[in-house]
């Protein structure tokens, strides 16, 4: 099923189109500021809750791994070329991406029940920008008795940050129609 992996480059410009959150072309603070509205717009919970500022928070040093891969200062921008040239490893990931992907995955188990329900597993990854056919197909992948386990999603969304990741999740999540 080679034929079935995108190429390392388009992985990466889908992943990159979903983080263009304004899609003006480039990553900035914005993109990230506004990932968290939308996410926290679509799932039932508090703006003012301690999840929905670990979420700000975590989409915050999601953006500040970006910035300080490629170089940039925080006001900064960072290209798809910077992006493309600067890949996070693990160590990065937990860093930087691994708070996000807690706070996303603990506002998605609104329950604590360590399950992310099907409504909200859908809410959450058309908010962060996913078509739904897609989200569809990654919950198929994911899901295990009408539910994505949280620990699974966490796994998937470290798969999706860390590029030298191949397992069926993280290939699903940068997969984008064109
Ligand atoms: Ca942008
Ligand atoms: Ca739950």
């Amino acid at each position: 099923m080679s034929e079935d992996h995108p190429s390392r480059l388009a992985r990466l410009r889908a992943r990159f189109l979903l983080l263009d959150v304004n899609g003006d072309g480039y990553l900035q603070a914005a993109d990230f500021d506004l990932l968290a509205w939308r996410v926290l717009d679509a799932l039932p919970v508090k703006p003012d809750s301690v999840q929905a500022a670990a979420l700000r928070e975590g989409c915050r040093t999601y953006w500040q791994g970006l910035v300080t891969t490629s170089g940039k200062d925080a006001d900064g921008l960072v290209s798809f070329v910077e992006y493309a040239a600067a890949i996070p490893d693990d160590a990065h990931y937990t860093h930087y991406g691994q708070p996000y992907a807690r706070a996303l995955a603990a506002l998605a188990d609104w329950n604590e029940d360590g399950q992310v329900e099907r409504a909200d597993f859908l809410s959450c990854m058309i908010a962060m920008g996913f078509a739904e056919p897609q989200v569809e197909r990654i919950y198929a992948e994911l899901s295990f008795d009408g539910a994505v386990p949280a620990e699974d999603w966490k796994a998937a969304i470290r798969d999706f940050y860390v590029s030298a990741a191949a397992d069926i999740p993280g290939r699903l999540l940068a997969r984008r129609p064109v």
